[in-house]
Parts: C-alpha cells; sequence; structure tokens
C-alpha cells in the first residue's frame, strides 16, 4: 500500500506511535509518505519506502496566527495526488482530521476519492477537544473519517460519552518494539548513578500537568525515608522548574536527576527498577509500555487506559488518581528485593501482549477493510 502518515513530529506519544507504525509498514514492503512540518524525532533511519514531506507555511505580516491547517490540507492534495496515495492516515484528531476532511473534498473535485483514517490518541479526546473552542469541529471531522481507531477501550468509551458520535471505533493499542526496548547491561551507569546500589525509581513525560509530576516527587520523598534510592526524570515541558523548586524545598535534589529530552530512553529504563507514573489523564501509556518491555514494573494511577496495560499486583499497582501513600506503600512493596524479580518478569511478559508484531498487522488489516469499503 502507499500510505499518507500526518503527525505532530514531536516526542510526544502520539507522534512517536505515528512513526514507529510508519517505520514499521515500510520494513513490510509498504510505501510510507510522513506529512508534517519537521522531521519526526524517531524518524531515524533510512529505508527505502520511508519518505518525509514537509509541510512549509509562508509567513505573511496579516497572519497573527499562521494558518497550519491549510498548508497541510494543501500538502495532503499535493501529496496524494503525486504519490498516488491509497490512505491518509492522520494521528490526533486537531488539527489532523479536519485538515484531511478539507483534503479529502478538494482531491473529490480532481476525481480522486482518498480515505481518511483518524487515530485518537488522548488529549484529542479527553482534554484540548472537549474544549468549545474546538468540539464541534472534532466531532464533525471523526464522523467524517472513513475510520477512526482509539488506543484503549477507556478512550474509545469516553469519546462516545463526551462526542455526538456515529461512526464505529475500532480499538488498536500502542505497541512495542521489544528488539528496541529491552533490557541492556548498563552497569557502569547504573553504578555511576547509585554507587551504593539505592533503589532507582524512573519517570518519563511532557511535565504538564496532567502528568502529576509532583505525586511523582511526593512519593519518591516518602520511598527514599524508608529505602535507600534515587529519581531519574526524563523529558521535559512547562512543570519542570516547579518541580526543580519543589525538590529543593523537600531537600532531596541530590537524589534526584532531571535527564531533559532523551532520545534513548531506553537506556535509562535499562537500568530502573521502578516506573511511576501517577498521571491525571492518560489513555494508554505508552511510556510505561516502554517501561515493561524493559523488565521495570509500574506504579500508576487508574486514569483513562492505565489498567488495560498495567495489572493490579502482577505487573505493579494502580491506584486512585492522587493516591500518594497508596502508592508509597505499593512502591515499598514492589522494591523488595524478595518481590521485585517477580514483578521484573511480569512487566515484560505482559509488555509481549503488545509486540510490534502483534499489533501493526491490525492496522494493515484496518487500512484494507477501509480501502475496500469504497
Ligand atoms: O502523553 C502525552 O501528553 C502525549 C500524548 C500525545 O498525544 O502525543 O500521548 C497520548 O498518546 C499516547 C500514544 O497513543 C498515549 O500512550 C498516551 O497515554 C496519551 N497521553 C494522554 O492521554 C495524556
Amino acid at each position: 500500500m502507499r500510505i499518507g502518515i500526518v503527525c505532530y513530529p514531536t516526542f510526544g506519544g502520539s507522534g512517536v506511535v505515528a512513526t514507529e507504525l510508519g517505520k514499521e509498514l515500510a520494513v513490510k514492503g509498504h510505501k510510507v509518505h510522513f506529512i508534517t512540518y519537521s522531521q519526526p524525532a524517531r524518524l531515524d533511519f533510512f529505508n527505502e519506502n520511508l519518505f518525509y514531506h514537509e509541510v512549509y507555511i509562508p509567513s505573511y505580516p496579516l497572519f497573527q496566527y499562521p494558518p497550519y491547517e491549510l498548508a497541510l490540507a494543501s500538502k495532503m492534495v499535493d501529496i496524494v495526488q503525486f504519490e498516488k496515495l491509497d490512505i491518509l492516515h492522520v494521528h490526533y484528531a486537531i488539527p489532523h482530521a479536519s485538515a484531511a476532511f478539507m483534503a479529502k473534498q478538494i482531491l473529490r473535485t480532481k476525481g480522486i476519492n482518498i480515505p481518511v483514517i483518524t487515530t485518537l490518541h488522548g488529549t484529542d479526546i479527553t482534554l484540548v477537544g472537549k474544549d468549545a473552542s474546538f468540539e464541534p469541529v472534532v466531532t464533525f471531522s471523526i464522523n467524517q473519517s472513513d475510520g477512526v481507531t482509539a488506543v484503549s477501550d477507556s478512550l474509545r468509551t469516553e469519546t462516545y460519552e463526551f462526542f455526538q458520535i456515529e461512526k464505529d471505533i475500532k480499538v488498536i493499542p500502542n505497541f512495542i518494539n521489544l528488539e528496541k526496548f529491552k533490557r541492556q547491561k548498563k552497569d557502569h551507569f547504573r553504578t555511576a548513578i547509585s554507587p551504593n546500589n539505592e533503589k532507582l525509581l524512573v519517570h518519563t513525560s511532557n511535565f504538564r500537568t496532567v502528568k502529576r509530576v509532583e505525586d511523582v516527587i511526593s512519593i519518591f520523598a516518602k520511598v527514599r525515608e524508608h529505602m535507600p534510592s534515587k529519581l531519574l526524570l526524563v523529558g521535559d515541558g512547562p512543570e519542570r522548574p516547579k518541580m526543580e523548586k519543589l525538590c529543593r524545598e523537600l531537600q532531596i535534589y541530590n537524589d534526584v536527576r532531571f535527564l531533559g529530552k532523551l532520545e534513548a530512553v531506553e537506556e535509562v529504563l535499562s537500568v530502573a527498577d521502578l516506573f511511576l507514573m501517577p498521571s491525571e489523564k492518560e489513555s494508554f501509556g505508552l511510556a510505561a509500555l516502554e517501561a515493561m518491555a524493559c523488565e521495570v514494573p509500574v506504579i500508576s494511577s487508574n486514569a483513562g487506559g492505565i489498567p488495560e496495560l498495567n495489572i493490579d499486583g502482577v505487573t505493579g499497582f494502580v491506584s486512585p488518581v492522587g493516591a500518594v501513600d497508596e502508592m508509597v506503600q505499593n512502591a515499598l512493596f514492589i522494591l523488595d528485593d524478595a518481590n521485585l524479580d517477580r514483578f521484573k518478569a511480569n512487566a515484560l511478559a505482559r509488555a509481549n501482549d503488545f509486540h510490534t508484531d502483534k499489533i501493526v498487522p491490525l492496522y494493515e488489516e484496518f487500512y484494507k477493510s477501509i480501502i475496500d469499503q469504497q
């Protein structure tokens, strides 16, 4: 198939899923064309079937807000025509689904019917999409898509609850490449970070308020009172300065490392003992899946789709959002040497359920079914 993928090119979950999907499809022989405003962060290898088309927005003094959606729709029209695409797959509804709708209408006037699939990832539904500034457009463009997928049952349910959706939404969960995400021997790194064999807790996120990074720090501060431990924080975002201040106030700063955005997060996960995801909202929790693939158990909230991934008492523990003390007790239980290896093995076994080889074919089958319906 000739597939156009539209996504955010950033480290965020939807961009990562879109890029990894495109890479896997290219390896399987499909021609994959990424259409976005800059080179996707994870588009880091060469394959003769992978193409990248940059959306260029000309500047003009009149534009207080550059009209990205229009430039994107025009680029989609151009690439569908020139590359003779069979399908467009847009990741994250805003503004990709509505731009795809516009491109589809334009192409129709040229006698071309291009099927469009929209994948809902999370905050496009649970947060931003619900805002009155976007809701009518989000509802319309989901209903106008030829196929719709969501990354968890929870996100599917929430979409139906909040929006007037007439389309079937197929659940296709996030997936993980277990060749890339696997526990590697990084003894030198572990020794450097925890010279006295302290336990290593890790959190990775975009440091937005929905991630509740302050809970991560509170959990760590309490675990540290009972057990020598260190905290590694990967990623960056608006909450980071506040979190650095909090660590100083709690006088734990010397045991916390802010590592910023990292390309090879699997190297950090390879030395970790426990992953913390206390999110307020989380439609799936790709970062937790990446940790589990590296044999790291997860302490999480029960937000959104996380319980569909993290099995309570097996791969980690699931608690109500904000239940910091419960999360501390559960963290101490997992970190006990009598339990840790069991949880690590269970985490890896669960990650295997989301192996690329199991999930990517679901997208291929879905593409074929939507193309056949046209
Ligand atoms: O986690 C984020 O804030 C980034 C966001 C995105 O859309 O880029 O991630 C969402 O999509 C991921 C991939 O499908 C999911 O694994 C994340 O759970 C989801 N994030 C939220 O729902 C907050």
